[in-house]
């Protein structure tokens, strides 16, 4: 028999590759898609299949994660080998306009998926799309042992996600990981994500398609890895032997500058004559320097990524060239 999983936030940039690792294993996928006035499922067109197809081994279902008996039922129907909760309000900058939004996805939504597979599907293994953000402000290099010091409303929820990730481990015994990720990205990464926003503003200014990029904080610094290699550590972490918290990052930080320096010399500019600062991108708590020490899980898992920090703004880059060409 076939092992099957379902994925919270498959529509994201996570879910639509770990929906591939995981039907490229074999895998029945079963994932939950929010009903969107406009189709939100382009990530996924690679590995669609429509309700005509016999015997399909990739479903999607419509769901939220903030209608608990939506989740309940999900769970009861499916009764999957495996659940990955990676949907929520991801974006930091945004979690400060809409707090309690925020906070009932990302935060309570997580509870609301733990209770459903604890009543229905309690051998389930469940894996907790945990944050570096819930280190905030606490100095590198951060791990496992590192206390948290969450600085936006999105961070504050995934700490709270996470303690109720080890809490129903330890009450009811779940199967229940939490992968602690360092900042991921590529070439489906959300617009508005810096990484994403450097890219597509280059290749554009490139091709003479824009004359300026307005960012904010430059000397940020954030320990930036592949999403392709991020999914990958997921995976293991349910195939350990018990469940455990894991930090998942390459070791190495770089500021929102150097990203800039490297994606604007990929198409032969100076970055400092079109990037420009506005405070509007400014957040009101800032998270100044991330970079992971992922020991454990190199040890534990033998997890390592493949993809270097220049490799990554290249593929990026180019990846937006070719959209707008
Ligand atoms: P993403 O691209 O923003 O995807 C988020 C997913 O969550 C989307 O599929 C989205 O659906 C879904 N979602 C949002 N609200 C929902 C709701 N109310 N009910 C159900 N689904 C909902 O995020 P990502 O970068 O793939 O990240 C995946 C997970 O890892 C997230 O939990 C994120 O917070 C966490 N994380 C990300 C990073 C990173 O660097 N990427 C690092 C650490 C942790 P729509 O498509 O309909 O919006
Ligand atoms: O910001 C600075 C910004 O929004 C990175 C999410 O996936 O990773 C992500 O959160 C840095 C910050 O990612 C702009 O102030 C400068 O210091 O790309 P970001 P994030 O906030 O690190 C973590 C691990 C997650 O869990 C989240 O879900 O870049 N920055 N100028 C800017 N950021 C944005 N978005 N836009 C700018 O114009």
């Amino acid at each position: 028999m076939n092992r099957r999983a379902l994925i919270t936030g498959v529509s994201g940039q996570d879910g639509s590759h770990l929906a591939e690792l995981l039907l490229s294993k074999g895998y029945e996928v079963h994932g939950l898609i929010r009903r969107s006035s406009s189709i939100s499922t382009t990530r996924l067109d690679g590995i669609y299949q429509g309700p005509e197809v016999a015997g399909r081994s990739f479903v999607l279902h419509y769901g939220d994660l903030t209608d608990g008996q939506s989740l309940a039922r999900l769970v009861a129907d499916i009764q999957p080998d495996e659940v990955y909760n990676l949907g929520a309000q991801s974006h930091v900058a945004v979690s400060f306009e809409i707090p309690e939004f925020t906070f009932d996805v990302t935060g309570q939504g997580a509870l609301r998926l733990l209770e459903a597979v604890r009543n229905h599907a309690p051998a389930a293994r469940f894996y907790q799309a945990s944050s570096s953000e819930m280190f905030g402000s606490a100095p590198p290099p951060q791990n496992e042992q590192t206390a948290f010091h969450p600085r936006s409303p999105y961070a504050v929820a995934k700490v709270a996600a996470h303690y109720a990730t080890q809490n129903y481990r330890e009450a009811y015994g779940l199967f229940a990981c939490a992968g602690i990720l360092f900042n991921h990205e590529g070439e489906r990464r959300g617009e508005t994500f810096v990484t994403q926003k450097i890219a597509r503003g280059a290749a554009r200014i490139g091709q003479g398609r824009q004359s300026e990029l307005l960012l904010g904080n430059l000397d940020a610094r954030r320990d930036w890895g592949h999403a392709v290699d991020y999914v990958h550590a997921m995976w293991l972490m349910l195939r350990a032997d018990a469940p455990d918290d894991y930090v998942i990052a390459t070791g190495e930080a770089h500021s929102v500058r150097e990203f800039c320096q490297l994606a604007f010399a990929r198409v032969g500019l100076d970055w400092e004559r079109y990037v420009k600062v506005d405070e509007r991108y400014l957040r009101p708590s800032e998270v100044d320097h991330l970079c992971g020490d992922s020991t454990k899980a190199r040890t534990a898992l033998g997890w390592q990524p493949d993809v270097s920090f220049e490799q990554l703004v290249h593929r990026m880059v180019d990846a937006q060239l070719e959209n707008e060409s």
